[in-house]
């Protein structure tokens, strides 16, 4: 049978499941990556699970997201996590050395292979033709301990690229322009695989920026074929043997098809304050800027920041605003300085940032109120940046380095001729802020700090949920939302500390509400979840009580992580039925039988209401036992 890229890595991978659209499916996961501000946690949840290794053939714990380090609280995470990698058998990225996305591209990521990471933008790695997906921490756990990750057999989106970028135009705007036409719920389900004429036009840094931003689509994954072009950044790498080439068989069938015309793109900007609400940067000229961040897992790779050096070059940036420049890793910064584009930047006014997520997640280089801000990054949620009232927009390094010279959103293709900047034939390779495991961990100590608060683990699920509804909430509420970062990203390995937090931008009673009510259910819309893999809007919630979601559909890790922390994830049956429930209401539902349809009944009102829900029969079990952990630890009795 013809098989896509999808299918081709899934089938060598498969452990348990049928192929089939929708089927629930395991697959085996060669590496796995974490990050430091969800990485606490997946250790907190390895440990308990009582493996003494990890066993998969790699995996990686970065530091990038809580790199301030104002208080001890960051310091803490980090030697917590330098002496679990030593212990686990783990590669530990130093903080320092960069984003996890941009540095597992370079050093690590492998064509056919699999990757799970406890972050949403694990994707980025399907830019070098592998199946790298974002998942929930303790998905990532069980991945370390050896176990194969559940999912549902994604159905596949050809994206058929013709022609080639128009000097000016950018990787960004092809995934803006994608982003346009699907929204940030159309990915749900599917994964976007690349082909056709116009993929060997696109480099490999090119590639991951748009497969880094399909998590916007709320896509499994993005997948590009391993070509020529792959095997020139491997060999660039020092990593020519790890190429292998994939691609999809002729007569490989997919659930539908975009078609795009790359010459016909043109330069776009994501509007505040979502990923999809995407115009052409010409029709945006009329605004002034405030501030220009270019960084990001999405937009910060050697090439994105070599041209950013050269449009800057012997130009200053305007006196309105500010400059943020944030290298995605060591490897990028130092090749900066080493061929004098460092200087460039430098000499124009940029602000030159430490090589990690910084600004994108709300740590550090907040905008003054209410500016214009223009970034690089995937997301522009509102508040995200730190400043409640600030409008960010999401642009290419190209838009957003011509912005910072002119002050003014302005379409570049009228700023002369386009800097050409080629792909190095070798990358300066430097591994030395990475520390590779020792062969025996047994004698390591693990260092914990007062931050590294104990795992919460629920008990069983009650045969009937009687809850209250705490919130009800409108559509595409993202875990930005639900958990905010930013300032209280140092509270990610403290769940009774974070939970304070929960749903604080959008309803500051929430957390006296949940607390009061102590059993509790939230009501939300389409695409309840979307954004982040943070579980901690699973985690945090569940420590406050709250026992079920019932929205109109959700984003897939959310989903997840909703089963993995023993919340009932449900949806209505009839999206009208949204408008029967209110804040206060007293709800009913039996959960005695998960097969089939539930019924909430809402007390308050005297009003039955039809539920589905997408569980699997894994799904149930794992839900009864109160989450994965529980049903892990029940099985290891066992
Ligand atoms: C993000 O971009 O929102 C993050 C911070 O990288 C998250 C992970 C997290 O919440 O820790 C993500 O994208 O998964
Ligand atoms: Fe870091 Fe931002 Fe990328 Fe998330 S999206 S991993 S915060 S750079």
């Amino acid at each position: 049978m013809a098989l896509n890229i999808t299918q081709k890595i899934i089938k060598q991978h498969l452990v348990t499941g049928e192929m089939t659209a929708k089927n629930p499916i395991n697959i085996k996961m060669d590496q796995t990556l974490t990050q430091d501000a969800t990485g606490t946690m997946a250790y907190l949840q390895f440990e308990a699970l009582g493996v003494p290794r990890v066993k998969t053939e790699l995996s990686v714990s970065y530091v990038d997201h809580n790199t301030l380090q104002t208080d001890f609280k960051n310091p803490d995470d980090h030697i917590f996590l330098q002496t679990i990698a030593d212990k686990f058998g783990l590669v530990f990225s130093r903080p320092g050395n960069g984003i996890c996305h941009q540095v597992h591209l370079e050093r690590f990521g492998k064509p056919g292979k699999t990757l799970i990471g406890s972050d949403s933008h694990t994707p980025t790695c399907g830019g070098i033709g592998m199946l790298a997906i974002g998942a929930g921490g303790l998905d990532v756990a069980m991945a370390m301990a050896g176990q194969p990750f559940n999912l549902k057999m994604p159905m596949v989106v050809k994206v058929h690229l013709t022609g080639r970028l128009q000097p000016w135009v950018a990787a960004k705007d092809v995934i803006l322009e994608i982003l346009r036409r699907e929204t940030v719920k159309g990915g749900v389900g599917y994964v976007y695989e690349y082909s056709g004429p116009g993929v060997d036009t696109l480099t490999v840094p090119e590639r991951a920026t748009i497969t880094n931003m399909g998590a916007e689509l709320g896509a499994t994954t993005s997948v590009f074929p391993s070509d020529d072009e792959t095997r020139r950044f491997l060999k660039a790498q020092g990593r020519e043997s790890d190429w292998i080439e994939l691609k999809a068989d002729a007569e490989a069938t997919y659930e539908r098809v975009i078609e795009l015309d790359l010459s016909k793109v043109e330069p776009l900007a994501a509007c505040p304050h979502m990923p999809d609400i995407v115009k052409p940067v010409a029709e945006l000229e009329h605004l002034l800027v405030d501030q220009v961040m270019i960084g990001s897992c999405t937009n910060s790779s050697y090439t994105d920041l070599t041209r950013a050096a050269q449009i800057l070059k012997g130009k200053s940036v305007n006196p309105r605003l500010s400059l943020g420049i944030a290298p995605g890793s060591r490897q990028v910064l130092r090749m900066l300085a080493d061929e004098g584009n460092l200087s460039h930047l430098v000499a124009a006014g940029a602000r030159l940032l430490e090589n990690a997520c910084g600004p994108c997640i709300g740590m550090g280089f907040a905008p003054k109120s209410n500016a214009i801000a223009l970034r690089t990054s995937n997301r522009n949620f509102e508040k995200r940046s730190g400043t409640d009232s600030a409008q960010v927009y999401l642009v290419s390094p190209e838009v957003a380095a011509v912005a910072a010279v002119e002050g003014k959103f302005t379409d570049p293709r009228k700023w002369g001729a386009y800097p050409e900047v080629k792909m190095p034939e070798k990358f300066t390779i430097d591994d030395s802020m990475f520390i590779f495991p020792k062969a025996n961990g047994e004698n390591v100590e693990i260092v914990r700090g007062p931050n590294i608060a104990a795992l919460p683990i629920k008990s069983g699920m009650t045969e009937e949920l009687k809850v209250k509804a705490a919130i009800k909430v409108g559509d595409n509420i993202t875990t930005d939302h639900i958990m905010p970062a930013g300032k209280y990203l140092p509270l990610r390995s403290n769940v009774p500390e974070y939970a304070k937090h929960v749903f604080e931008g959008v309803d500051s009673q929430f957390y006296k509400r949940a607390t009061e009510m102590k059993r509790s259910a939230i009501i939300g819309g389409d695409n309840y979840g979307q954004g982040s893999s943070r579980e901690h809007a699973a985690l945090c919630p569940m420590y406050l009580g709250v026992e079920a979601v019932v929205c109109k559909s959700f984003a897939r890790i959310h989903l997840a992580n909703l089963v993995n922390f023993g919340i009932l994830p449900a949806t209505f049956k009839d999206p009208a039925d949204y408008d029967s429930i209110d804040v206060g209401d007293e709800l009913r539902v039996d959960v005695k039988n998960l097969d089939g349809e539930l019924v909430l009944e809402n007390l308050t009102r005297g009003k039955k209401i039809p539920l589905t829900h997408t569980l699997s029969d894994e799904d149930k079990v794992i839900l009864k036992a109160g989450g994965r952990l529980s049903f892990a630890k029940q099985q290891a009795k066992s």
